[in-house]
């Protein structure tokens, strides 16, 4: 089974609506006829500008949060209908920073994932242990948890359309990236439970991403890895040349 790459860059908290623009402006004539799937995650007030500019490209488009709900009392939030009028293709559900500064728990990480299927936005969903869970020698079963806990209720054309990204905390904006062996092993052991918990077929088309300090120089060795399908990028995503050069490390 050959899965197309992913590269999705997560901004975060970054990048004004000029930025954006003039960011969009140097990537997008560069990045026609690449051979991966590309996604820009920006912060939402940016989503509306982003759109303009990449209509009719094949760059694709993600929030990097929302709630469940269609709309409500819901002060300072984002719904999925408000993300697909944009509109948005894809967006990031349970990040760590979500998970660690914002409270989401698997539950909300859960009902996210099925609003969102509903509304026909594509979920990355993100997994990943903490330093101390990776010591104390229980990443595995955290991991598995996460999982599990993510998909409880969907079902196997829904899953399809999921991606994981396997985000290792102690990973995340540190420099320190897990090694591509190690990224190898969680990530083959994510599909082995997505295969236990629906089947083979189903979970070899699932695609899962690695993400945590991954820039240019790393990528690619990374890429060399079976199971890995891509790389969910933050800081290496937020200059148009570092981007370019992580979406065509081959
Ligand atoms: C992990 C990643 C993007 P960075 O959060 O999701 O960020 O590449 O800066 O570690």
């Amino acid at each position: 089974m050959s899965r197309k790459p992913l590269i999705a860059g997560n901004w975060k908290m970054n990048n004004t609506k000029t930025e954006t623009i003039k960011f969009l402006e140097s990537f997008l004539p560069k990045a026609k006829g690449l051979s991966v799937d590309i996604v820009i995650c920006p912060p939402f007030t940016n989503l509306f500008v982003a759109a303009e500019k990449l209509e009719g490209t094949d760059v694709k488009l993600g929030a990097q949060n929302m709630h469940w709900e269609d709309k409500g009392a819901f002060t300072g939030e984002v719904s999925p209908v408000m993300l697909k009028e944009i509109p948005c293709d894809y967006v990031i559900i349970g990040h760590s920073e979500r998970r660690q500064y914002f409270a989401e728990t698997d539950e909300t990480v859960n009902k996210k994932i099925k609003s969102a299927l509903q509304h026909d936005l594509l979920p990355i969903v993100c997994v990943g242990e903490s330093l101390a869970q990776r010591e104390e020698g229980i990443t595995m079963s955290w991991i598995m948890s996460q999982v599990e806990n993510a998909l409880k209720d969907i079902s196997s054309q829904e899953l399809e359309k999921i991606v994981f990204a396997y985000e290792p905390i102690w990973a995340i904006g540190t420099g320190k990236t897990a090694s591509a062996a190690d990224a190898q092993e969680v990530i083959s052991a994510i599909r082995k439970k997505i295969a236990q918990m629906y089947c083979s077929d189903t979970a070899e088309k699932v695609r899962i991403l690695y993400g945590g300090s991954v820039k240019p120089e790393n990528i690619k060795e990374l890429m060399q890895e079976a199971d890995i399908d891509g790389a969910l990028v933050g800081g290496a995503s937020l200059k148009p040349d570092s981007f370019y050069a992580l979406c065509t490390f081959n």
